[in-house]
């Protein structure tokens, strides 16, 4: 019997700075209804789901920084989406900023949580890769400051059971790197789901930003295949505040092909029939780690982070 598990990418379109949580739950549990309207029982949100995409700016009043960021989860604020989650029997992904506060002590992380089709938090994932900057750089129209709002993910790539199949989560920057998806793919993972926001212009190369969407692209169908798993990336995108930001949310198969994919750069929702079986044949063929990896030959990959080159 295959597991199918129709899954819904719940795309955004701009946050204002000035609109509250309360307008921007309303906006997640629209497309939350959507979703399950269609046969959805998981939607993917997308990164940072709650606020304006707060690090494109030096904000030095550490009170309006804090106000960008979730002290609890479910908050008075997001309880709803938890609440319908739960009436519904959907199950979702949503990222938030986190700031937690320990021994006196503030720490702030890019957080994801999954949830389950009864509204329970089942996993939690903080954001390892973190991109951009942590002082403001000059002459720029925005910044790029999650070095300087985040500190590095402390809970490494772990994965769940859950929805019937077995579940991973990463944020943005995360997709683009090939140790995010082996680290989940080591795990067995089926689905990993991942919410971004990518500025054109973020490092204002005129050949990486008009590579911008196929580069997005690149990064999720490659970490699919290669560890023979759905990918689920949902964008938030439009005109935010004057950045202009990437869309074209996918859905992407375990052979890596797009089965779904956003046309606007508003708030979209796009869904699949997922069938977490897929990957079977190219975990038990092509990509069947135990038979082919060679950790010994992998050393560098943990040993280093940077180059070293040969004399
Ligand atoms: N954002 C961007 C990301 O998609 C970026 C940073 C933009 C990198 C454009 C390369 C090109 O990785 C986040 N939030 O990680």
């Amino acid at each position: 019997m295959a597991r199918h598990l129709i899954t819904a990418s719940a795309q955004m379109g701009p946050i204002t700075k000035s609109e509250t949580r309360r307008d921007t739950v309303a906006r997640l549990l629209a497309m939350m209804r959507e979703a399950h309207g269609r046969g959805a029982k998981l939607v993917v949100f997308t990164e940072m789901a709650q606020t304006t995409i707060f690090p494109r700016w030096m904000i030095e009043d550490e009170a309006e920084l804090d106000s960008y960021y979730e002290t609890a989860m479910p908050s008075a604020a997001t309880q709803p989406l938890f609440d319908e989650a739960a009436k519904l029997g959907i199950g979702f992904y949503l990222g938030y900023a986190e700031l937690v506060t320990e021994g006196g002590a503030k720490h702030r992380f890019n957080t994801s949580i999954l949830v389950d089709q009864t509204g329970t938090i089942i996993g939690k994932y903080r954001k390892v890769h973190l991109p951009g900057w942590a002082e403001p750089l000059p002459n720029r129209a925005f910044q790029h400051l999650e070095k300087r709002y985040f500190e590095p993910g402390d809970l490494g790539f772990p994965v769940w059971r859950s929805m019937g199949g077995i579940m991973g989560m990463c944020i943005c920057n995360d997709r683009r790197w090939p140790e995010t998806y082996r680290v989940m793919g080591l795990q067995g993972v089926e689905m990993v789901m991942l919410g971004y926001n990518t500025p054109f212009g973020h490092l204002n190369t005129q050949p990486m930003d008009s590579l911008t969407l196929f580069h997005n692209h690149l990064s999720m169908q490659a970490g699919a295949y290669q560890n023979a798993t759905w990918v689920v990336g949902t964008a938030k995108c439009g005109n935010e505040e004057g950045s202009q930001m990437g869309g074209q949310s996918v859905i992407v198969a375990p052979s890596g092909e797009i089965v779904a994919q956003a046309v606007t750069v508003e708030d979209e929702v796009i869904t699949a029939k997922c069938d977490l079986d897929m990957g079977r044949i190219y975990k038990d063929t092509v990509f069947n780690f135990a038979q082919h990896r060679r950790p010994e030959a992998y050393g560098l990959i943990t040993e280093r982070a940077g180059v070293i080159l040969p004399e």
